[in-house]
């Protein structure tokens, strides 16, 4: 920031400047005026409820261990359980996979949160590795599968009732803008800050950094002093470039609180009308006759994914 302004707190000078709220603040009331955000988002649309047991989903990168500590700081004021689950999804190259698993480890050790460590290969039979060899689709979509299905496997089996995952507000502006170019109606309609038990014993999935913008994520966890990764995953540069993130930042940029008019506008007028409109379209969930998660045919898609890769089916 330029000129020094005092925060609007405290008398400390500012060293962070909130442009969507017009806020300059100290590093303390900067990482208090985060929390509390996140706390409405919770609030706001009834994420987690007092007696809950939240499994947190942590890659290791900044967004996700910038979710298990600021859930591990409202838990106790909000009551509520948190443990922290990482995927070890079998990534070799850079040794994205074990330093994934290394990092978020530290992390829930030093914040003092009950961690598990799942290994794809021995729950599943096969990794990531092993199905991009086999599958021809880009990697980037199966591993966007592998850790939807996986995730909500565990959470069902260790008995949690909501997933917590750290997508931001840029993804879910991506999201908004990239299904109104495809039309992907169906899949924009099911975008909510809480999907809601599909099935009994199914474990919600919530998203608590849905109003909380990457910028905001990243300097709190450098004033958490949290060790996250850079990015590094082999495959990251086998996705299309994405033009739709930058675009979106540069608005942000220019228009401070952009992206945040588009979801909550979203959700508020379109998402309704869209659900009405589709509603006799979108099939009904139904267990997967082989795992018994909420699939949409017969077979789940992953179910179907792993015959492919294993060869059985
Ligand atoms: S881990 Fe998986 Fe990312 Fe690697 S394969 Fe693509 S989606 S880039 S967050
Ligand atoms: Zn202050
Ligand atoms: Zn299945």
């Amino acid at each position: 920031m330029g000129a020094r302004k005092k925060c609007r707190f405290c008398s400390r000078e500012a060293s962070v400047f909130v442009r969507q709220a017009n806020l300059p603040l100290c590093e303390e009331h900067f990482i208090s005026w985060f929390e509390r955000k996140v706390e409405r988002t919770i609030r706001r649309y009834d994420l987690i409820r007092p007696g809950d047991k939240v499994l947190v989903a942590v890659s290791g990168g900044k967004d996700s261990m910038a979710l298990l500590c600021v859930l591990k700081k409202l838990s106790g004021c909000m009551g509520f359980e948190i443990e922290g689950v990482t995927l070890d999804l079998g990534i070799k190259g850079n040794s994205y996979s074990a330093r994934s698993v290394e990092t978020a480890e530290k992390a829930a050790e030093e914040l003092g949160v009950k961690f598990h460590v799942v290994s794809i290969k021995d729950r599943y039979g096969f990794d990531l590795d092993d199905a991009v060899r086999k599958v021809r689709r880009p990697p980037c979509s199966i591993c966007g599968l592998l850790k939807r299905y996986a995730l909500t496997d565990v959470a069902r089996e260790m008995d949690f009732d909501a997933l917590a995952t750290g997508h931001t507000l840029n993804d879910m502006a991506r999201f908004v803008l990239a299904s109104f170019m495809s039309g992907a109606f169906s899949e924009l309609v099911r975008l909510t800050p809480a999907s809601a038990s599909e099935l009994p014993g199914v474990p919600r999935r919530i998203k608590p950094f849905y109003e909380s913008l990457e910028e905001h994520i990243r300097t709190y966890a450098d004033l958490r002093g949290l060790a996250y990764m850079e990015d590094g995953c082999p495959y990251a540069n086998t996705a299309p470039t994405d033009r739709l993130r930058a675009f979106l930042e540069e608005m942000e940029a220019r228009s401070p609180g952009t992206m945040h008019a588009m979801v909550r506008n979203y959700l508020k007028y379109l998402r309704p009308a869209l659900a009405s409109y589709l509603e006799d379209e979108l099939p009904p969930l139904r267990p997967c006759s082989r795992c018994g998660l909420p699939s949409s045919g017969e077979l789940c898609s992953f179910c179907r994914l792993r015959d492919r890769v294993l060869g059985t089916g």
